[in-house]
């Protein structure tokens, strides 16, 4: 029993210089790739919003879509804001995506339609500015306000 405990600590006592030095090169790599790894950290994406079910209520409440369509809208705006950054906002190449099939392309209608869009002209749309983006589109819309279109999306935010 003896001669085993001395021959263990032996052992253990007798790295080489080499060894010695790659435990620490290990130590300090492994210390270089967690800080580098939580450098990342620092960058992650803002809470994605959560809509409540007073928040969906509420919208429903000012637009012609009820309850339900607005549920089934925030199903497809989830879709579409998630195809290139899972932030829940709907970016312009998320759009062109969507419609275009391509994130990349430069399409005048596609811009104008987003401005459309971002009515708080944030460069990025949220799902109450989607909603009342598509309220125009609703068959109980009147045809004085999708001939308005533009105008009226534009008067939700600002007030008039
Ligand atoms: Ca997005």
């Amino acid at each position: 029993m003896d001669s085993t405990r001395s021959s263990l600590e032996k052992s253990s006592s007798y790295f080489s210089p080499s060894e010695r030095l790659c435990a620490v090169l290990k130590g300090i790599i492994e210390t270089v790739i967690f800080n580098f790894l939580g450098c990342f950290n620092f960058h992650r994406l803002p809470p994605k919003p959560h809509y409540s079910f007073n928040d969906l209520d509420r919208i429903a409440s000012t637009t012609l879509f009820s309850v339900n369509e607005v549920e089934a809208l925030l199903d497809l705006f989830k879709k579409l804001s998630s195809s290139i950054v899972d932030d829940g906002l709907l970016h312009r190449e998320e759009l062109r995506l969507a419609l275009l099939r391509t994130p990349a392309s430069k399409n005048l209608f596609l811009d104008r339609i987003f401005d459309l869009f971002d009515e708080k002209k944030n460069g990025a749309v949220d799902f109450e500015e989607f909603a009342h983006a598509l309220n125009i589109f609703h068959p109980r819309a009147s045809l004085e306000d999708k001939i308005d279109c533009p105008a009226n999306v534009k008067c939700h935010y600002s007030g008039i």
